[in-house]
């Protein structure tokens, strides 16, 4: 049996590959680009590979994603559709997130950018301070990532509300789902963190007409994918400060331009896709946990549903 590991991140293939070895050490395994005999691949694990790459495997049997993020690997037009795609799901994943998320909830909330602000001028100036129970924040997506970055954010007792498709019941997160939910969420959330999934229903969802829908003076938290943004709108709406601040950690393109304008955008807090990243030592577990399930008959966990992108 052999794995072939695929990233377009050399990085990636120096830490993974010799992880990979050392603990399928029944299997073999190949690292991209020597992929040597195609037909003898059972199964690849991949991030952004390169397209037609896993059309060109004939006996290829199930596609593992490094990332939770499928969007780059389905974009793929060759990919095969008859081959289960398996999207990462691993705690040291959703822990990293919901870190992250925290961190700048409560960054945002306890207004330290205004008291830096402050410290640059040697200037002793008190705040009035919010409640975070007064402070509304908002999910988007309340699946593995957003209901555990939502479920944090209420036990620091944040007014949390969460959008998703369907409606769902986290505690202490208030539920709003589908297109007919999505204007009283915007309307109510203060601090919107953006943890979808980048679909054809979600590209450019924070636009214009979206971000106006939030209060003025809303933060803006995207930690999911850059193409989510419509980023000339949210620069509008930073510009005429209708949008207090922006927290990007994903853009729609990456890396990011030098000359792009978020660099040197006062309201931009920018951090190069670190919110949260896929451990090899814990997130190989969740892969062998799989292929031992698929040679054994069961069914496989966390696989993509390929109609609906996620
Ligand atoms: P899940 O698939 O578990 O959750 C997706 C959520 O989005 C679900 O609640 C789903 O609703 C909701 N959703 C999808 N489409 C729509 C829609 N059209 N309208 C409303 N809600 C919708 O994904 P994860 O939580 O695991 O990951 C989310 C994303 O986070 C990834 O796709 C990736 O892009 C990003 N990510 C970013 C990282 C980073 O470092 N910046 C790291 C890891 C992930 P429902 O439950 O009803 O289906
Ligand atoms: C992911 C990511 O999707 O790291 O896992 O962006």
């Amino acid at each position: 049996m052999t794995l072939l590991f695929a990233s377009s991140d050399k990085e990636d293939t120096e830490s993974w590959v010799p992880a990979l070895r050392s603990t399928l050490t029944d299997r073999e395994v190949r690292a991209y680009p020597d992929i040597g005999r195609e037909d003898d691949i059972d199964y690849a694990l991949v991030w952004k590979p390169e397209p037609g790459l896993l059309a060109r495997l004939p006996n290829l049997k199930v596609i593992f994603s490094m990332g939770a993020g499928v969007d780059a690997v389905l974009k793929d037009e060759t990919l095969p559709t008859h081959i289960p795609l398996v999207r990462m799901v691993d705690d040291s994943l959703t822990e990293g997130m919901t870190e992250y998320v925290v961190l700048h909830a409560l960054r945002i909330h306890r207004q330290l950018e205004a008291y830096r602000a402050q410290q640059a001028q040697h200037l002793w100036n008190q705040l009035p301070e919010r409640l975070g129970r007064e402070r509304p924040v908002g999910v988007m997506g309340l699946g593995v990532l957003g209901s555990d970055a939502a479920t944090m954010l209420s036990r620091l007792r944040f007014d949390v509300a969460g959008w998703s498709r369907s409606p769902k019941s986290v505690d202490g997160v208030t539920s709003f789902h589908g297109e007919e939910g999505l204007d009283a969420f915007l309307r109510r959330t203060e601090i919107l963190v953006n943890l979808l999934p980048l679909t054809a229903e979600t590209t450019g969802i924070l636009n214009a007409d979206t971000l106006r829908r939030l209060p003025r003076g809303a933060h803006v938290i995207n930690v999911a994918r850059g193409l989510h943004v419509v980023d000339a709108d949210l620069l509008a709406a930073l510009d005429d400060e209708h949008i207090a601040s922006a927290t990007l950690d994903v853009f729609s393109t990456e890396p990011l331009p030098a000359d792009h304008p978020y660099w040197s955008h006062p309201a931009v807090t920018m951090t190069p896709h670190v919110a949260s990243v896929t451990h090899a030592r814990t997130a190989i577990r969740t892969v062998m946990e799989n292929i031992r399930r698929f040679e054994a008959g069961e069914p496989l966990q966390n696989v993509v549903d390929r109609g609906r992108g996620y």
